[in-house]
């Protein structure tokens, strides 16, 4: 348990051998890159790099670009292998590139590492990487570079997590998060709170038992104080997961009405475009739409659905149906009734069923005359008229939807947003074990049983840096990863 990073590294094993992928994706690019880590990058890169300037590659400074020309070894050339052959020097000439040299622990991974910039074809980096392999890397597995930064300790557990946040953002709201997690802002939460317990546990363990006589009581309200602290701070994290998911992922709206109520005239305005058909025969949409808009760099997946009614056409029914599990999955809902008629009952039912669900009813067609939102059905709804027509109200709508799904708390610097599912999980974990612990000690109970459930608490904690970590966990998160990264 909370073994320095050093000795993980070593109980990995495999970190003193050296790996090669091509780091930038399939296709065709400008340029491509392949990465080498670990002590034989430059040996294995100098198999193939030539330096224009005529120096060895071993001779080449830490964080220096240079030009160089790629070769193949002869011992690597096959028949199978198309190379150019009309001049015979010219012959094993695979590319011009770019090389950089990063000198350990100045680099991504803390390890010696090499890229090569060639140009950017399937053929050339993958002979490169072969050529590489044959010289004595390894090929990398799914975020093994990344996973190697976690094991040199150059990154915690969460701040690589934050490198495929980065690379996978939707939205800049997410990337905002991703960013601020990979400069170890969570961590540093996290440790926060973890140091507390730990020095609450070592006074626990030394034997300071609260029961005994001789404990003065301050000491037990000191510790109390300490253990709530770290409670509550736990709780304030977790409370922010679910808006956090938000952030990262997107948000579910889905769109609600009768037929003919203008749902789909309401997508199509958000998104400026004729996505959905628009008609005046009720009963149009027939499935689900779904399509994404950006909301003030947070992303909005935007589903209209099949009107709700009573139908005996079979496609219909399967719509609504499908309408039914949209509404059950969504973040919000959006109502929408037509603003020129009185409610009927389908839309009471329908303001029923949501009342305790996140939602915004829009009032639509404000174009036309009608009687608007008199009815006392809609008190205690949030209530916007609008005109799909005309964009009328539209903006204000936004404005609010935005607003329901996040409060904005994540762009100030104070707050750290949870928005892994991971940590959420370790950080109700660490919050049932506190829980249990301040019962313990208000309850008079021994200090072993205390020191259990806070040492439970320090551990899920710690989960979340990767301070405490086992073999399955970093296997389940770093093949997530692409290779190459
Ligand atoms: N005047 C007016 N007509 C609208 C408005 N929104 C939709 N409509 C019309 O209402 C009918 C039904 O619209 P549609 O978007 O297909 O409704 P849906 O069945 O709820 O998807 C169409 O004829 C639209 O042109 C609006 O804001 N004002
Ligand atoms: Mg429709």
């Amino acid at each position: 348990m909370g073994m320095p990073l050093s000795e993980r590294a070593v109980m990995q094993g495999g970190l003193d051998d050296t790996i090669c992928a091509i780091a930038t994706p399939m296709g065709e690019g400008g340029i491509g890159i392949v990465r080498l880590s670990g002590p034989q990058s430059l040996a294995v890169a100098s198999r193939v790099v030539r330096l224009r300037n005529g120096h060895p590659l071993s001779s080449l400074a830490s964080h220096r670009l240079l030009l160089a020309d790629l070769l193949i070894p002869s011992s690597s050339k096959r028949n199978d292998v198309p190379l150019p052959h009309d001049r015979a020097p010219a012959a094993d000439l695979l590319d011009e590139a770019l090389v950089v040299y990063m000198k350990a622990p100045r680099s991504f991974t803390a390890e010696d590492v090499v890229e090569i910039q060639s140009h950017g074809g399937a053929l050339v980096l993958g002979l490169l990487c072969k050529v590489c392999i044959e010289s004595g890397a390894r090929m990398a597995e799914p975020g093994e570079f990344t996973k190697r930064a976690f094991l040199n300790g150059r990154l915690d557990l969460s701040q690589a997590e934050a490198v495929l946040d980065t690379i996978r953002a939707t939205s800049s709201a997410g990337l905002h998060i991703a960013q601020r997690h990979l400069r170890g802002e969570l961590a540093r939460e996290v440790d926060q709170a973890r140091a507390s317990l730990l020095t609450v546990l070592a006074q626990v363990e030394a034997g300071i038992d609260f029961v005994a006589e001789d404990i003065a009581f301050l000491q037990r309200d000191e510790l109390l104080r300490i253990v709530k602290e770290a409670c509550a701070r736990i709780h304030r994290l977790e409370a922010t997961a679910q808006e956090g998911r938000i952030l990262r992922d997107g948000a579910r709206v889905v769109i609600l009405g009768r037929p003919n109520v203008g749902k789909s005239s309401l997508l199509n305005r958000l998104l400026k475009e004729e996505r959905a058909i628009v008609t005046a025969v009720p009963g149009t949409t027939r499935d689900v739409i779904e399509e994404s808009i950006d909301l003030d760099g947070v992303m909005i997946r935007l589903i209209d659905t099949a009107g709700l009614r009573d139908t005996d056409d079979l496609v219909e029914r399967e719509g609504i149906k499908r309408t039914r599990t949209a509404q059950e999955e969504a973040d919000l809902l959006l109502v929408v009734l037509d603003g020129t008629a009185p409610l009927t009952s389908d839309d009471r039912e329908l303001l029923q069923a949501v009342s305790d669900r996140k939602h915004l009813v829009l009032l639509n067609k404000s174009d036309l005359a009608g009687p608007g939102n008199a009815d006392s059905a809609l008190v205690g709804h949030p209530t916007y008229a609008i005109s799909a027509k005309t964009g009328a109200g539209i903006d204000r709508a936004k404005s609010a939807l935005r607003a329901q799904l996040v409060a904005g708390g994540f762009e100030s610097a104070e707050s750290i947003t949870v928005t892994n599912v991971r940590h959420r999980d370790a950080l109700r974990r660490a919050g049932e074990s506190l829980g249990q612990a301040l019962e313990s000690v208000q309850g008079g109970m021994a200090g072993e049983l205390v020191s259990i459930d806070v040492r439970a608490a320090a551990d899920a904690l710690g989960e979340i840096t990767g301070a405490i970590t086992t073999d399955e966990i970093l296997g389940q998160i770093f093949s997530q990863f692409c290779i190459g990264k």
